[in-house]
């Protein structure tokens, strides 16, 4: 059989060779990674499994994003991460080392091997070849303790590359952005996109991350790149060549799809307020005033896009209208520009330099002003995400990003020919890293920190056989976890303590509906298209459920989302004729029976509207070796029955 890089990576990784034309694919996982917004949470879970050792070759929580550390709340968690990493076998990356995606790029991400991260940007390590993929915190948790990760087989797309990436003022976050505006928010949704071709040989591994990291905007399960001499010479720069090895495609391996993009063709992209599929050419917003450019984050903060950035901002000074924040991605990178002048350069014309973190890429700070445009090469553009509900965020490159914070409005490209390639390599580095600890020697002797605000996780009760509830809440299509349970300063320090932040539930959207729900004591949730689009944190669905919420009934799920339901025993199900949508509102009644017997057989599910009288035809997306977890009241009660 002619193999895809997919096919290749997942034939060496089966649990059960016998599995490998099965729907779901049981995988033996080589690395985890953790961050500390959803870390905490893993490792309360693997404690609650009850194993004494991680079971992977390599785990490592990262804190890149509740740094702010305003109380106690997250100093706590971070001495809890360091502390449970010590003992249960984890490398562990205090604040300060910077975003877990570009550390993981430049520590340990390996061509060829598969990792899973508690975070939906995990894909950022397929820029080095490797298969990575973003899942909630109980699968992660589970597959520490040492059970196999399910993967619901993805389709697989091929993304042929051609030209070079060389016209003025272009990058890789405009490859991202074009599949962004080809595909939509909802088009990688099941499927891996491999990239290959001539063009790939203009790519650096970097830039090759940044596509890979934005795939997961378009919802993919991951993105992939070959594993070549630009992947070794990144590796080599970073003193792993010994991690390289030769990862291509087989000529003629088969795909579901196939597309192509010529580098050479692309024009500087932006995606409009409020979504990162709302993509338009940069020159149609010539002449748009601009408040506040922020560049960095997991996106770009590579030590080659931010050079990049100080050779442009080099001499000049940023527009006094304008504030320009820069968080770069990792402590290896703003060395780099340290030692090498760069950061003077950036100091020098005006920028704030922030700490490597996410920052505000996830509302921890750098809020833009009242109403205020802000215009940054992160990934997510979600209406409120930056802290500032009224302000309206612009995904674009780091070079439009500065050159934008100079002229303090959107200027052209076409008005400016300055060209700079974001190519280098990082200067050469060694490893093992002073700044990442490793798992302690004597891990018995190890006392796990436990703050005030860690709380136990709460648990579900197994799914009932019939249910009656009311629609505590209608929404419409792709609603993100922003919109269900918010980031951003105020509510991030409760990422450990599920009471308190339940009260956070939807507050975006309806201030009533955490009240509502409690009142309620039970009830369901009505949406649309991708539902629980965007990051992979499991409190969209563990704040709903400890407010009583039982079922989630939409049209369509994003992957992780729908896993994080499953995996906390919330029933998950799909209108089997979307236009039903509109036969149910806001409080009406809803009842289900039979459920068990039903979703054993896979048929299909009769729900009656008794406020309407009418019966509307569902499906309960539940993957087969999924359906007894759920039934359990998640995988938690499972495993431990
Ligand atoms: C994000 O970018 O939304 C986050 C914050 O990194 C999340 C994880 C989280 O909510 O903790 C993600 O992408 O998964
Ligand atoms: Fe951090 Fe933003 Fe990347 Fe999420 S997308 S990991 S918040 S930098």
């Amino acid at each position: 059989m002619k193999m895809t890089l997919f096919d290749n990576i997942i034939k060496r990784h089966l649990w059960d060779k016998k599995q490998i034309s099965g729907e779901t694919l049981p995988l033996k996982v080589d690395q985890v990674l953790t961050q500390d917004a959803t870390g905490t949470m893993v490792y309360l879970q693997f404690e609650a499994i009850g194993k004494s050792r991680i079971q992977v070759p390599l785990a490592v929580a990262y804190v890149d994003h509740n740094t702010l550390q305003a109380d106690s709340r997250n100093p706590d968690d971070h001495l809890y991460l360091q502390t449970a990493a010590a003992r249960y076998g984890a490398f562990f990356s205090p604040a300060g080392n910077g975003i877990c995606h570009q550390i993981h790029l430049e520590r340990f991400a390996k061509p060829g091997q598969i990792l899973l991260g508690a975070d939906s940007h995990t894909p950022t390590a397929g820029g080095l070849g490797m298969l990575a993929m973003g899942c909630g915190g109980l699968d992660i948790a589970a597959t520490m303790a040492g059970f196999p990760y399910n993967l619901v087989r993805p389709k697989t797309r091929r993304i042929w590359l051609t030209g070079r990436l060389n016209r003025p003022w272009v990058s890789a976050m405009d490859v991202a952005l074009e599949m962004l505006r080809r595909l939509t928010v909802r088009g990688g949704v099941g499927w891996v996109n491999e990239y290959y071709g001539p063009g790939c040989l203009d790519l650096s591994a970097p830039e090759r991350a940044t596509i890979c990291n934005l795939g997961a905007e378009l919802g993919a399960t991951s993105s992939l790149f070959p594993s070549d001499g630009i992947t070794r010479s990144f590796l080599e720069s970073q003193g792993r060549a010994g991690d390289w090895r030769e990862l291509l495609p087989d000529s003629n391996a088969v795909y579901d799809e196939n597309m192509e993009i010529n580098l050479g063709q692309l024009e500087p992209l932006v995606a409009k307020p409020f979504s990162p599929d709302q993509v338009v050419p940069l020159k149609e917003l010539t002449g748009l005033k601009v408040d506040q450019v922020c560049i960095g984050s997991c996106s770009n903060s590579s030590y080659a896009a931010l050079k990049s950035v100080a050779a442009l901002l080099s001499g000049k000074t940023i527009n006094p209208h304008t504030s320009l924040l820069i968080n770069p991605g990792s402590r290896q990178v703003l060395q780099s520009l340290a030692a090498e002048g760069d950061l003077f350069n950036l100091i020098a014309s005006g920028a704030r330099i922030l700490e490597s973190a996410c920052g505000p890429c996830i509302g921890m700070g750098g809020a833009p002003p009242e109403g205020g445009i802000s215009f940054r090469t992160y990934n997510r553009n979600f209406k409120g995400r930056s802290g500032t509900l009224s302000a309206r965020v612009y995904l674009c490159n780091p070079l439009v990003a500065a050159w934008i914070a100079l002229k303090g409005e959107v200027v052209g490209p076409r008005r400016t020919k300055i060209s700079i390639p974001l190519k280098e390599n990082p200067p050469q580095t060694t490893w093992p890293d002073p700044w990442i600890q490793p798992p302690a020697k004597n891990p018995s002797q190890v006392k796990i920190i436990r703050g005030p605000n860690i709380k136990a996780i709460p648990s579900q009760k197994p799914l009932p056989d019939s249910l009656k509830v009311s629609v505590l809440m209608k929404t419409g299509d792709h609603i993100s976890t922003d919109d269900i349970l918010p980031g951003g300063s105020e509510v991030l320090p409760f990422r450990s303590n599920i009471p308190a932040i339940s009260r956070y539930t939807f507050s975006r959207l309806d201030g009533s509906f955490a009240q509502r729900a409690r009142e309620a004591k039970g009830g369901i949730i009505v949406g649309g298209e991708n539902y629980g689009q965007g990051s992979s944190r499991e409190h969209a669905v563990l704040a709903p459920m400890f407010l009583g919420i039982q079922a989630v009934l939409v049209k369509s799920f994003a992957r992780i989302h729908l896993s994080n339901l499953i995996n906390y025993g919330i029933l998950p199900l799909l209108f089997n004729n979307p236009n039903d949508f509109e036969l149910i509102d806001q409080n009406d009644l809803l009842e289900f029976d039979k459920l068990k017997m039903t979703i054993r057989r896979g048929q299909k599910i009769r729900a009656l509207n008794l406020t309407k009288k009418i019966e509307i035809i569902l499906n309960a997306p539940v993957p087969r070796e999924k359906i007894e977890v759920l039934f359990a009241g998640g995988l938690l009660p499972y495993l431990k029955k």
